[in-house]
């Protein structure tokens, strides 16, 4: 296993539209198990392949207290949504920003395991809004992007100015 580097925004391969995988083979399993690590030594909830300049469908989510539950879904997709929720969202590549978003409430997804076997889920609360954070990712969008231009802003400054105290 290895730790990979989390791309940062305003990284213009965040915006990258990930491929769907044609077919989970070692590679791919390599791929869940490296970014399962990077996730927990984050320390994350999920992780996109995108954050990790892999752009292929994959995504890996573990929202339990003790890390017992790892999740992979290999192109994930979002069979139903109702309800609507706010929760203030982080973002491994948006390091120290927490924004309220507004998203689903309740999400049935269809994915492929890490076997390459077909699944469906139904989420709600915390893992639905996960689910939906992650698939963003793949197609390219970062949380912030779904607040105002000013706020986007805002954020960009303030990375900004946090990136010349840390340099
Ligand atoms: O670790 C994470 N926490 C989190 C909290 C609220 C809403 C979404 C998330 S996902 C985030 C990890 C991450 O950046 N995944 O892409
Ligand atoms: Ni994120």
């Amino acid at each position: 296993m290895a730790l990979l580097p989390i791309l940062r925004y305003p990284d213009p391969r965040l915006h990258k539209k990930a491929v769907a995988v044609s077919e989970v083979d070692d590679s791919v399993r390599k791929l869940i198990a490296d970014m399962a690590e990077t996730m927990y030594e984050a320390p994350g909830i999920g992780l996109a392949a995108t954050q990790v300049d892999a752009h292929q469908r994959v995504v890996v989510i573990d929202i339990s207290e003790d890390k017992s539950k790892l999740l992979a879904l290999v192109n994930p997709e979002i069979l139903a949504r109702s309800g609507e929720q706010v929760c203030e969202e982080g973002c491994l590549s948006v390091p120290g920003i927490y924004e309220k978003v507004t998203r689903s409430e309740r999400v049935a997804v269809r994915a492929l395991d890490a076997r390459g076997a077909p699944f469906e889920l139904e989420a709600d609360g915390l893992l639905a809004v996960c689910i939906q954070h992650e698939i963003d990712h793949l197609d390219g969008k970062v949380f912030v992007e779904h607040l105002s231009r000013l706020k986007q802003s805002r954020i960009r400054a303030r990375l900004a100015k946090q990136a010349r105290i840390t340099a």
